[in-house]
């Protein structure tokens, strides 16, 4: 399904005296304050954020999984769904693969299919955490790390093929995650597990095109609950300086312990010009996989006032690879991903009112009560209003839940696909 510019503007009409009202009256405040909404609104115009073609099914835990209806069941519509949710909020202009779930068919078509819809391909995400039916070695005790050599080999083959895969995209960068770790003390030797994955990862990094990266991405444990290879930013750090200037650190917000301080690794690893790429979601005990901002999000806008720092003072840093990465159990996955959408932009504006300039006087000054008051201040304003006149700039509309409900967009994929279809994934 595709959802339409009239049917866009349509909606749009009834929100729009509104949407007025409330930006005119919020523009007006935050110029007197000596910002320039215009510039803030471009730049939330301009923040893409790739959606997981693993993420667009029912997701499901180790009790069970209850679908979704309406699912999408190959990757076009996988891309179709993307397409929505891009039509709608103007800022899910990429999707990225997980490979083998999601291997096209028909490579020309599918690039076709993206292009009409104004889907780019992002990051390719290899999967070695899982067997494939008629593969030679297991990975159960590993796989980059792995004790046995040929184990080894078929993990750097397979990375090599989703680098090839990717190619033929236009992706420009390998996103590896590993579950290599150890349930059991003793099960593992550190140095060999951790020797074997640097020596792994440097033959498929040989294999990384010259305009690629490769993002290494870390989690404490799960599936592994003893120790986990790259358990922290500190040994994707060391594993990406050991292969080299293309090779970078992937945070995902759920993959630290309770209490990490998150924006203060985001921030270190943009000093040195380590950071690639970012997996966004919440949680509330570890890997939850929960819509972005739901648990956290004063922790988010933290997050996101370390990256507006960054991108303004680290030139060193690529561009990020900005993606979702979260699995929806009880809600629908649009929906959800339309919530996280939205609660990403708006940490994002509320970092971008941040007086950088007030800040660093206030904390050269160590007057403390002001840094929190300056911080605190951006926080506390609704933005909202300029989330809305991004999207209206863009095509996009006002409310894109409200829109999504009133368009009848999951009846509408019922319709077409039926009740009892799966998506590939978790
Ligand atoms: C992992 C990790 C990876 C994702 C898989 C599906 O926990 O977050 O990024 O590819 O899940
Ligand atoms: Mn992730
Ligand atoms: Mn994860």
């Amino acid at each position: 399904m595709k959802i339409n510019q009239a049917e866009i503007s349509d909606y749009n009409q009834k929100g729009v005296k509104d949407h007025n009202e409330n930006f005119d009256f919020l523009s007006n405040k935050l110029t007197s304050q000596g910002k320039d909404v215009g510039s803030i609104v471009s730049k939330l115009a301009g923040f893409q954020v790739a959606i997981p073609s693993w993420a667009l099914g029912a997701g499901g835990t180790r009790f069970g999984r209850f679908g979704f209806y309406g699912e999408p069941s190959n990757l076009e519509q996988k891309i179709e769904d993307v397409g929505v949710l891009h039509s709608l909020t103007q800022t899910a202009g990429a999707v990225s693969l997980h490979i083998p779930w999601d291997i096209p068919s028909d490579y020309d078509a599918i690039k076709q299919k993206a292009d009409a819809l104004h889907i780019k391909f992002d990051a390719v995400n290899s999967n070695t955490f899982q067997d494939q039916k008629d593969a030679a070695e297991t990975y159960k005790y590993g796989s980059l790390s792995n004790v046995s050599k040929a184990v080894r080999e078929q993990a750097i083959q397979h990375n090599l093929d989703v680098i090839k895969i990717g190619d033929k995209l236009g992706s420009k960068a390998l996103t590896v995650w590993l579950a290599d770790g150890s349930c059991f003390p003793g099960q593992n030797n550190f140095q060999t597990a951790f020797q074997n994955t640097q020596d792994s990862l440097i033959d498929i990094y040989k294999g990384l095109p010259d305009d690629w990266k490769m993002l290494v991405e870390y989690k404490p444990y799960e599936p592994n609950f003893y120790s986990t290879v790259i358990q922290d930013w500190g040994a994707s750090l060391m594993l990406a300086n050991g292969c080299g200037d293309k090779a970078y650190t992937l945070v995902d917000l759920g993959h630290h312990l309770p209490n990490s301080n998150i924006e203060q690794i985001v921030s270190i690893l943009q000093l040195k010009g380590k950071l690639g790429g970012f997996h966004f979601n919440d949680s509330k005990y570890g890997d939850d996989d929960l819509t972005v901002g739901s648990i956290k999000p004063y922790a988010l806008f933290l997050i996101f006032n370390e990256l507006v720092y960054g991108m303004e003072n680290n030139p060193q840093n690529p561009d990020l690879a900005w993606m979702i990465d979260a699995s929806h159990n009880v809600k629908d996955p649009l929906e959800d991903l339309i919530q996280s959408l939205e609660a990403i932009q708006e940490a994002y504006a509320k970092a971008l009112l941040i007086d950088q300039k007030a800040l660093k006087a206030a904390q050269l000054e160590n007057d403390v009560v002001k840094c929190q008051e300056i911080l605190q201040g951006a926080y506390r304003t609704d933005v909202r209003p300029l989330l809305e006149k991004a999207r209206l700039n863009s095509g996009g509309v006002i409310n894109p839940i409200d829109a999504y409900r009133t368009l009848g967009v999951r009846g509408q994929l019922i319709k077409e696909r039926g009740k009892h279809t799966i998506a590939t994934g978790l």
